[in-house]
């Protein structure tokens, strides 16, 4: 038995943000149906193509344990199918561009005329305003949110992350929404609308940046490495390079290698409760008791010797010795792993964060697996479907068309090419 099982999700997303979404709920179980449209699909099925005629990566990675349906939603035939599904199933999942399901007909107002136990879940770029009606990616959303500009060096642009923190992060929201409605419908017997957008998905996950905010307007931020150098604050909340947040000074070390190997890097901590271990951890027994440097608020000026001296340590071992020396003693430290690197740890394939997944077009590639672990609803990630490979099971099956009215429909060409054995 699986968490979701037995909720049936009409799933109308594409790209990365709601794909996300959705894919976790089918992890826990739920039958996630994917529409899309026919001869086309989720335009990331022919994105970033590595495998010449298979699906790219950028799809199969988003998009496990669904089934795709081709189905026109701007066709007559198409929408009386449409509407099916909208009786039948619990949760319609949509991250199109701001009034595309308006312009469909499938206002929130008209599916809760057709089912009012439905509940429908959106991601948009910006939430009601000035920018409601944007479309947005994610580095749009990075910058909107305040990532952007609290992220890089003092002396440089702002910078975008690698993690896709507006449209990962933003479907993990809708799920939690979406889950949280299934709940309260078990008790109110409704539906409700659900809705996320990307702008506040991103401040969500920059509240500390918006906390320093507000702690400028009173001082200096003194655990900034900025302050201990002397240089001023301007008015917003500065980029703070590779300064821990937590307001414990951290930096990130060259490690043995690191001439050669771009990610021969350690994250070192010098929490205040394990200063006298890094002083004699590092050869500078001297500083656990000297003027200067013995109490965390006299090292705020001296924090770039300090941290070379740590580096001229760090530099002896790998990023791996730096860890194995340091955790024992309760310093935080964390190597710079690669993608490479994680791509062949055992112990995350061996927990199902890391996934071998085989697929008829490209083959056996690797997937990032569920990272959030039931111990009573495994998950078993199962390849993405091919374009329209479930069209007419869904029809039959989950819809319960006849026969005849399956001819009628397929003759329409609402469902694309299909022939009865599945998708052409
Ligand atoms: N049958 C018929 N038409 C369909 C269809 C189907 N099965 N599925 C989609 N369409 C239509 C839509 O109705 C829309 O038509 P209209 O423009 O006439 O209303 C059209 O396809 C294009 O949809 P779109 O505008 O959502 O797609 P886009 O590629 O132009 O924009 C994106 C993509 C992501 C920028 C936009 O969808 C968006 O801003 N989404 C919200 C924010 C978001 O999720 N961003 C994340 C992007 S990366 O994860």
């Amino acid at each position: 038995m699986k968490a979701l099982e037995g909720v049936k999700i009409l799933d109308f997303t594409h790209v990365q943000s709601g794909p996300t979404c959705t894919q976790l709920l089918a992890w826990f179980g739920a039958d996630v149906i994917k529409v899309e449209r026919p001869g086309v699909g989720d335009a990331t099925r022919n994105q970033l193509v590595d495998v010449p005629g298979a699906d790219s990566l950028y799809f199969t990675m988003l998009n496990h344990n669904k089934r795709s349906i081709e189905l026109n939603s701007k066709d007559e035939t198409g929408k009386e199918v449409l509407t099916r599904l909208v009786e039948e199933c619990d949760v319609l999942v949509e991250n199109f561009a701001p009034g595309a399901l308006d312009r469909m007909g499938f206002s929130w107002e008209r599916i809760q005329e057709i089912n009012p136990k439905m509940i429908m879940a959106s991601i948009k770029g910006f939430g009601p305003g000035k920018y409601q009606d944007c479309k947005v990616y994610e580095n749009v959303a990075q910058c909107a949110g305040g990532s952007a500009s609290t992220t890089g060096f003092l002396d440089g642009p702002p910078l975008v992350t690698g993690a896709q923190i507006g449209d990962s992060g933003t479907g993990l929201n809708l799920c939690l929404g979406i889950v949280t409605a299934l709940f309260q419908r078990e008790k109110s017997g409704k539906g409700q609308k659900v809705t996320t957008a990307m702008q506040d998905g991103v401040l969500n996950l920059s509240r500390v940046k918006l906390r320093d905010q507000q702690r400028l307007e009173k001082g200096p931020l003194n655990e900034y490495s900025q302050f201990g150098e002397g240089i001023e604050f301007g008015e917003a909340t500065p980029r703070a390079g590779n300064d821990s947040g937590g307001g414990q000074p951290g930096r990130i070390l060259k490690c043995k290698g690191w001439e050669s190997d771009p990610n021969a890097y350690t994250y070192f901590i010098i929490q205040a409760a394990v200063w006298q271990k890094v002083c004699d951890l590092i050869g500078k027994p001297e500083w656990k008791t000297q003027e200067g440097y013995a109490k965390p608020p006299e090292r705020l000026d001296k924090l770039n010797h300090i941290f070379e001296m740590i580096e001229e340590w760090t530099k002896t071992k790998t990023k791996f010795e730096v860890m194995d020396l340091c955790n024992p003693l309760d310093i935080p430290v964390g190597p710079i792993l690669s993608m490479k690197e994680i791509s062949e740890d055992k112990a995350l394939f061996a927990t199902g964060t890391m996934v071998r997944v085989d697929h008829p077009e490209r083959g056996e590639y690797l997937s990032v697996g569920c990272p959030i672990k039931l111990s009573d609803s495994s998950v078993e990630v199962e390849r993405s479907p091919l374009l329209g490979e479930h069209t007419v099971e869904i029809l039959s099956d989950v819809l319960g068309y006849t026969d005849d009215e399956l001819d009628r429909i397929i003759d329409s060409g609402a469902v694309g090419k299909v022939s009865r054995d599945g998708a052409e």
